[in-house]
């Protein structure tokens, strides 16, 4: 196979890991770590988390742009990307569980009102709230139905929650009823007692989880967010959980990250904080597709799982 020549644009911690597991799949790829590359000469392919702007542009032999993760906004953000170089993001299997766990957990949490309990231990009190409405009565909303939303509602089906989903596009998956577009969204957020945001953060969806959008879910819904900062209007979420209409929110992604210290939503006590970690890639699970693209690439065959930049996902 033709040598090639990736950079890998990350501060990730297992930099070294991702060179050796991509080397030994395939020993003609060879490595380059940002920030300190070596020479830039014939970089053809570069694998990205949040790659500084203009960056990509100084590659004039630039032919594929892979994304470290599932999102690529991280990408589009730069605006001097070069034009008509292919973007694809990973689709991991094993982040995609990741991220079915994380958003399920919180819906079981909340679903049995671990925090209430929480509370009750800590004061010594033995105290039963009224029953928790079984699985059926519970209107759980995923935003996104993609890779990762119809793997989550796979996985809360059984326990029989009311599931619907809300896209671009209608969709047709077993035991969630879809709602799509902009005249599907207040509809949807009205039976969704949990809103699970799963979608990209794209032009469309800056913001959409905003003043009107929490005041159409019903009255104590829960939001969890594990999808991008920027979906949410911070101030927005704050005054929702402060008046009560919404109760509590699950939040895995920030618009700036890390989140600072000075935020309101690190004292809030109806908020819950994770540090960005509800999927992480895994280069043991992750490594393999890369280096099939770029077998693809070298070869001219179709790429896997390219991004559609005028939608931006
Ligand atoms: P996909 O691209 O597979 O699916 C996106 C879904 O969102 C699709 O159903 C799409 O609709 C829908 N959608 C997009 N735009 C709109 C819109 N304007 N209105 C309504 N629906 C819309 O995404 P994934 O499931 O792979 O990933 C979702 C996001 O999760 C990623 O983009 C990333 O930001 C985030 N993520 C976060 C991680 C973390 O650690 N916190 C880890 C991994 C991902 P349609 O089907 O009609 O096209
Ligand atoms: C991703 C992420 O997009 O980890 O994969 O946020």
């Amino acid at each position: 196979m033709t040598p090639i020549r990736l950079l890998f644009v990350s501060n990730s911690d297992s930099k070294s890991a991702w060179k050796r597991r991509l080397e030994a799949l395939d020993p003609s790829i060879e490595v380059r770590l940002w920030p300190d590359p070596g020479s830039l000469d014939g970089i053809e392919a570069a694998l990205v988390w949040k790659p500084p702007a203009g960056l990509l542009a100084t590659l004039p032999r630039l032919r594929l742009v892979l994304s470290l993760g599932m999102g690529v906004d991280h990408v589009f953000a730069d605006p001097a990307l070069p034009k008509g170089v292919p973007v694809v993001r990973l689709v991991d299997p094993d982040l995609v569980n990741r991220m079915s766990e994380y958003c399920a957990l919180a819906v079981l949490r909340y679903h049995r009102n671990a925090d209430a309990y929480d509370a009750f231990q800590r004061a010594r009190q033995w105290k039963a709230l009224p029953n928790e409405p079984a699985g059926a009565s519970r209107g759980v909303g995923i935003l996104g139905l993609g890779e990762i939303g119809r793997d989550l509602a796979a996985k809360l089906a059984p326990f029989g929650f009311r599931l619907a989903g809300w896209s671009r596009t209608p969709k047709l998956v077993p035991g969630v009823e879809s709602y799509h577009g902009a005249e599907g969204f207040k509809p949807f957020l009205a039976r969704s007692e949990i809103a699970v945001c799963l979608l990209p953060l794209t032009p469309e969806t800056e913001g959409i989880l905003n003043a009107a959008a929490f005041a159409a879910l019903p009255k104590g819904a829960i939001v969890v967010n594990a999808a991008r900062g920027g979906h949410v209007v911070d101030a927005d979420l704050l005054a929702a959980l402060d008046s009560g209409h919404v109760a509590a929110a699950q939040l895995d992604v920030f618009r700036q990250e890390p989140l600072p210290p000075e935020h309101p939503f690190w004292a809030h006590p109806k908020v819950r904080i994770t540090p960005h970690n509800a999927g992480l890639t895994n280069p043991e699970t992750a490594a393999a597709q890369i280096v099939e693209n770029l077998r693809r690439l070298r070869a001219g065959e179709r790429l896997l799982n390219v991004v559609d930049p005028a939608r931006g996902y």
